[in-house]
């Protein structure tokens, strides 16, 4: 079998491949953008390993219009860049003009391109035509400075040209015949539903209308196009790169409930499971974004918050951590902060994140949603590492995409003759890939007692009696929750109101 894919790894300066009369200048550039990262190339160390960000940074300028021509029509609208490699991003909205640019692009990683609705919600990706029939191709090297017009032809977006592309080989399923990759085509499928099947061996389970040509789930530790699943960037080749797909082994069970998301048959749980999509190569080493409904605790209705938590890498030295996303989520969402006398006052959320003060270069925030905000099928959010200078930043952007499930209210129920807890409703929607514990609260609301983790399919859990003193009272409380693929920091998190037990 042929390796279309010229992997590029991370770049180390003795493996750039430049034209001798470009070198003297390249070499400047990279050691000029070295400086800017900081602690990258410090004298006496070796370079590579401790410069993950690195590379020659150009400047990628593109404008896209409507099929019809119409360029201002697309204001508002975000284009991003992916890399082959590591999924990192580069962000750009488009201008009154129908223009954008990528900003400190990595040009010697190959590169894929998406397209956002101004929230933010994953509206087309990139296809070029195949070689071979019922393929597309998706991964381009740019050069700096102007590439081709993008045309937005809904679910897909094309190239007027290739002029200054280098095309990679990599392919992409795109069944129909259309040039609409078979991702694609399956998120656009309104009534499609992803199963609510156990995570471990699961087959491929797709409810509703059958989109064309389904693929069958991977079963491989390869891809398709023979790249280690640990190392792909598509590894069902359905033309929805990992960072936006939401079930990247397609089979049906979507990552955030697949202990092995990737089928490389290591858990994804355990510290050599951690090459998903929240584990990075370079900048930092791992995002999580947790969404989390819980009842307010004066009982009018619900709260909504998000934690984003990165832990970001030795070598990087940006000047602020921020995250982007849909003005619709976050502009009127608030977080908690102290104010000079220390009273915790709630403020409007400016976007970043705080270092936690653990000293492991982790960042952090909770933010409260307004109006009970909860996130859409295929929204995206970027943490961002801010380099440059305060007045003239530059980001380097780590992509996470909301899964299509209905994040809803639970409920629960306590037997005082049996002691069993019971589950009721539906926390994301038909899916029942969860897993559910209980919590038991004290007269003075300290926690007591914690179940272990159920299944989704279990309904009803006996709380252990002798940690209960009968002349005491308690209150309980259960939580729904998806997998987490980075410890401590599930994507999901439902409450139920406390209860008290009697
Ligand atoms: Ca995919
Ligand atoms: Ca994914
Ligand atoms: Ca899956
Ligand atoms: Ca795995």
């Amino acid at each position: 079998m042929q390796t279309l894919h010229k992997n590029i790894g991370p770049v180390s300066l003795s493996t750039v491949s430049l034209r001798p009369m470009a070198m003297a200048m390249a070499m400047t550039l990279v050691l000029a953008f070295a400086l800017a990262l900081g602690g990258c190339g410090n004298a006496g160390k070796s370079a590579p390993e401790a410069c993950s960000l690195c590379g020659t940074l150009n400047d990628v300028r593109g404008s896209l219009s409507t099929k019809t021509g119409s360029q201002a029509q697309m204001t508002g609208w975000v284009v991003a860049a992916f890399e082959h490699d590591s999924g990192i991003a580069r962000v750009a909205e488009i201008d009154d003009a129908g223009i954008y640019t990528l900003s400190h692009l990595r040009t010697e990683q190959a590169q894929t391109l998406a397209l956002f609705t101004p929230d933010y919600i994953l509206q087309a990706v990139l296809s070029i035509p195949g070689s071979v029939d019922k393929t597309i191709k998706q991964f381009v090297n740019f050069q700096k400075g102007q590439i081709p017009r993008l045309i937005n032809n809904g679910s897909i977006i094309t190239f007027e040209n290739l002029n200054s592309l280098n095309v990679l080989g990599y392919t992409s399923s795109a069944q129909a015949g259309d040039g609409i990759p078979d991702g694609v085509a399956k998120f656009t499928a309104s009534s499609l539903q992803l199963s609510g099947n156990d995570a471990a061996g699961a087959t491929a389970q797709v409810k509703g209308p059958k989109p064309q040509a389904l693929l069958a789930p991977v079963a491989s530790p390869l891809d398709r196009n023979g790249i280690p699943n640990n190392l792909s960037p598509d590894i069902d080749g359905d033309g929805l790169i990992n960072w936006l797909d939401p079930d990247d082994n397609g089979n049906g069970v979507l990552d955030i409930f697949d202990s092995d998301q990737n089928s490389d048959l290591v858990n994804d749980l355990t510290p050599a499971g951690q090459h998903t999509d929240q584990w990075f190569s370079a900048g930092v080493e791992s995002i999580a974004v947790g969404f989390q409904l819980k009842p307010k605790d004066d009982g009018s209705g619900n709260q909504t918050t998000m934690t984003f938590t990165t832990k970001i890498r030795n070598d990087v030295a940006p000047i602020a951590v921020q995250v982007r996303g849909a003005p619709a989520l976050f502009n009127a969402s608030t977080v908690a902060a102290k104010d000079s006398t220390g009273n915790v006052v709630t403020q409007a959320w400016d976007r970043k994140l705080n270092d936690d003060g653990s000293g492991q270069r982790v960042y952090s925030r909770t933010v409260t949603l307004a109006n009970a905000g909860v996130p859409r099928a295929f929204q995206v959010v970027f943490v961002q590492l801010v380099f440059g200078k305060a007045d003239a930043p530059y980001y380097i952007e780590f992509p996470w995409t909301f899964p299509p499930v209905k994040a809803a209210a639970i409920t629960a129920q306590y037997d005082a003759n049996t002691h069993q807890v019971q589950l009721v409703g539906n926390p994301f929607g038909t899916v029942q890939d969860f897993v559910w514990s209980i919590a038991v609260f004290d007269g003075s609301g300290v926690n007591i007692w914690t179940s272990k983790s159920i299944p989704g399919s279990t309904r009803q859990f006996a709380v252990q009696a002798n940690v209960l003193d009968p002349a005491q009272k308690y209150k309980f409380s259960v939580v729904a929750q998806s997998l987490d693929k980075v410890p401590g920091h599930p994507a999901y998190s439902i409450n139920s109101p406390k209860y008290d037990m009697k």
